[in-house]
C-alpha cells in the first residue's frame, strides 16, 4: 500500500495504472500488515469503482460495484500488534481511484499508517461481471 496520509490512496485518473495495463476494465490487489494498538475502529473506502477490504482475511467493507462511493463499517475490540489489511479494487471505466482508511471510533482523522506495507498491482484479469 502506498504510503501518506492514508494507507491506500491511489488515484489514476482516466489514465493507465501500469504498463501493458489498459485505462479501462483491470483490477489491483493491494496488501500490507499495518500496526494497530489495542480498540475499536471504523473503517472507510472510497472507490470509484469497486472495492473490498479485508482485515486478517475478514471482509468488512464490501462495494463491489460501478460508480463512485464511500463505504463504511465498524470494526470493534481490534487486538495490539500487526494485522493484514488488503484491498480488492476494480476499475470498470471512466475515471480509477481509491482510498482507504481508518480511524478510531468517534475520530474523523484517520490514523496515520504504521508498518511493513507492499504494493502490487497484478496482470489485470477479466472484468467482473454484472452485479
Ligand atoms: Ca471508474
Amino acid at each position: 500500500m502506498s504510503r501518506g496520509a492514508y494507507p491506500l490512496d491511489k488515484n489514476w485518473g482516466s489514465g493507465s495504472p501500469a504498463a501493458g495495463v489498459g485505462a479501462d476494465y483491470w483490477s489491483a490487489r493491494f496488501e500490507g500488515n499495518f500496526y494497530f494498538t489495542p480498540a475499536d475502529y471504523d473503517f472507510f473506502a472510497q472507490s470509484d469503482d469497486g472495492v473490498r477490504v479485508y482485515i486478517d482475511n475478514i471482509l468488512i467493507i464490501d462495494a463491489w460495484y460501478d460508480g463512485y462511493k464511500q463505504a463504511s463499517n465498524k470494526f470493534d475490540r481490534i487486538g495490539d500488534g500487526y494485522h493484514l489489511m488488503r484491498v480488492d479494487y476494480y476499475e470498470r471505466a471512466g475515471d480509477g481511484y481509491v482510498r482507504v482508511w481508518w480511524a478510531y471510533r468517534g475520530s474523523s482523522n484517520p490514523v496515520q499508517p504504521s508498518g511493513n506495507t507492499s504494493n502490487d498491482i497484478p496482470p489485470p484479469p477479466p472484468p467482473p461481471g454484472p452485479p
